[in-house]
């Protein structure tokens, strides 16, 4: 799954733009030929999610079709062509000039299909691809729980607050590769002493033995290395002397290329480890510690779609607060994002779409171990090349049954029978992130009152804890003990570094108090510098992560005033709330 590249082999060709677009309720499009073009049809931007772009799709999540048509270079006859889809949320089926190529389940991670044979030359070909984000409880995330919510249930029916958005939200190309193509490429890197090692595999599409080689720029010289390919895998090892290596104070890149007899592709590449010692990060062997956010891809109209000058400014505004790090919270976000942050330096966790598991039938468990376990393939073998990715993490807030959100005190009963089914499950998510890249940290976000059992295999403990807020709301003296004491007893039980992924309070942008009540800006300000004050006097906090960069949208609920969560330091067009201040009080001057 590498990310497509125009070089003088390869070819690409962006599909973003208006496409034609039309709801389809009763699921009649397939068998009334709407893959062909939609006779009744009205305007969508693409990338985009649909539910901003018109009043009455707000809530609409089921089957909607997207058509276009596009003429393919001739000069393109005689390669591979694929289409490649960044991302359909969330089940995505795609159609060629009539036919139904393949389908692809699992809404933030791209999916490529192979078109060669479809392309109609020197001809209009017709592009459809539906989409539906329908909420089902066997899928990851999950939505239409039976269980009762009583106050909390939501519009729409989610397990999670943000808003489920749905449609094509990253761009849609076509691109070419030769017969025999480099299909994967993996970068492995290590330091000894002041020299970078970096071991490149790279493996055809074909089970061929074949000569390449491989070039890195950016030290004195460039190096060049042979790659022999046997049976279609080839690796070499490259040793750097005085390298400069990545870091978030200077993430610097090496231009990585690799030539077959047919092939090239090019990556930027980092040379860094990062690892644990007791309570912390190491990031080439340094202590690090990773502040910023939990985050999302959220923006008015465009929703969760790929929104590039929206990128960069959020790159600008967490440089702005000092920000090193952020989580994706709570699903990978679009590649450009990634590139962004390996080329300004950010520390990432790097997330999968497990918001809130349950644990209740055999039957859901199942099904969403699979997707689960699908996304973490998928996800490692998108990202790994990418040095800001520092961790994987494999679910955010998994749910004992018997959970119960009054404080602090309350702690799942061990006699749960989903305590250990979600200890199981857990598990094997984390060892699969482990197989696929040892190289990297692994981890899970806990909420209050889940079984401490289940971060045993976790690198860092990551905690969203909401002292201050959800417990103990305006009572931020009493808040800061209950902080304490639980970050002393965790830190007491484990010996790893700690990581508050989540503290936040919803805040009013605008709203001002004296005394500083909750919802005013007052009041998220003195919350926030009470957590950083906390975290100051302990070394074994390895970073804060605000929730949230920006206020963004959430189902409806009586929790969300106006259908968004306003714990954003940001407002959701990025004026900064005077929290934004405070942190730049803390982080900048690090
Ligand atoms: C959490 C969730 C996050 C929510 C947040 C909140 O613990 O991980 O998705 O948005 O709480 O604001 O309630």
């Amino acid at each position: 799954m590498l990310y497509p590249i125009q070089n003088a082999i390869r070819n690409k060709l962006d599909l973003s733009g208006i496409w034609d677009f039309r709801i389809d309720p009763e699921a009649r499009g397939k068998q009334d030929g709407w893959y062909n073009g939609l006779t009744e049809s009205r305007p969508i931007a693409v990338p985009g999610s649909w539910n901003e772009q018109y009043e009455d799709l707000y809530t609409y999540l089921e089957l909607a079709w997207y058509v276009t048509r596009t003429y393919v270079p001739s000069s393109w006859q005689g390669q591979r062509v694929f289409i490649r889809v960044g991302s359909a949320n969330y089940f995505g089926t795609v159609y060629i000039n009539g036919t139904q190529v393949g389908s692809h389940e699992g809404g933030h991670l791209p999916f490529a299909l192979e078109i060669t044979q479809l392309i109609r030359w020197d001809a209009e070909n017709v592009i459809a691809i539906s989409v539906e984000n329908e909420l089902k409880p066997t899928r990851v995330p999950s939505g239409n729980m039976v269980t009762a919510l009583g106050a909390f249930g939501t519009v729409p029916r989610t397990t999670y607050d943000f808003f489920p958005f749905a449609g094509i939200h990253r761009p849609v190309v076509l691109y070419t590769v030769p017969q025999t193509f480099i299909e994967d490429v993996t970068v492995v890197t290590d330091i000894e002493s002041t020299t970078g090692r970096v071991t490149i595999t790279a493996r055809l599409n074909e089970v061929v033995d074949m000569q390449g080689m491989v070039t890195l720029r950016g030290g004195t010289a460039p190096m060049t290395a042979g790659l022999s390919f046997k049976a279609g895998v080839a690796t070499a090892e490259m040793r750097v002397s005085d390298a400069r290596f990545w870091s978030d104070k200077d993430p610097y890149l090496y231009d990585l290329s690799i030539t077959t007899d047919t092939d090239r592709y090019a990556l930027p590449i980092g040379i860094r480890t990062i690892a644990v010692d007791g309570g912390q990060i190491l990031l080439n062997g340094q202590p690090v510690l990773l502040n910023g956010f939990g985050r999302h891809e959220d923006f008015p109209a465009s929703g969760k779609g790929l929104n590039l000058p929206l990128l960069v400014k959020d790159y600008q505004l967490m440089r702005w607060t000092g920000a090193n790090a952020y989580r994706t919270a709570h699903y990978p976000y679009s590649e450009e994002e990634m590139q962004l942050a390996d080329r300004e330096g950010f520390l990432i966790i790097d997330e999968i779409p497990a918001v809130s598991l349950q644990f209740d039938t055999e039957e859901n468990i199942a099904e969403r171990l699979r997707m689960c376990l699908q996304q973490i393939n998928e996800l490692v073998v998108r990202d790994k090349n990418h040095p800001s990715v520092v961790m994987w993490c494999v679910a955010n807030e998994p749910m004992p049954r018997n959970l119960r959100m009054a404080g602090a005190a309350s702690t799942a009963q061990t006699e749960d029978p989903s305590v250990p089914l979600g200890k199981a499950f857990l598990e094997t998510l984390l060892q699969r992130a482990r197989d696929r890249d040892p190289t990297r940290l692994v981890t899970i976000v806990t909420l209050t009152g889940s079984p401490s059992s289940w971060v045993e295999q976790c690198d860092v403990i990551c905690m969203n804890r909401y002292w201050g807020w959800y417990m103990l709301g305006g009572q931020l003296v009493e808040a800061r003990a209950g902080l304490e004491q639980e970050l002393d007893a965790t830190w007491a039980q484990w010996h790893r570094p700690i990581l508050l992924t989540e503290f936040g309070a919803d805040t009013m942008a605008g709203l001002h108090g004296h005394p500083n009540v909750m919802w005013t800006e007052e009041y998220q300000a003195d919350f926030i510098r009470m957590h950083l004050e906390v975290a100051a006097t302990r070394s074994f906090v390895a970073g804060m992560q605000v929730w949230n960069f920006a206020d963004f949208a959430a189902v409806q609920s009586i929790m969300r005033v106006g259908g968004l969560n306003m714990k954003g330091v940001f407002t959701r067009t990025r004026a900064p709330k005077m929290a934004a201040h405070v942190l730049r009080e803390f982080w900048v001057k690090q």
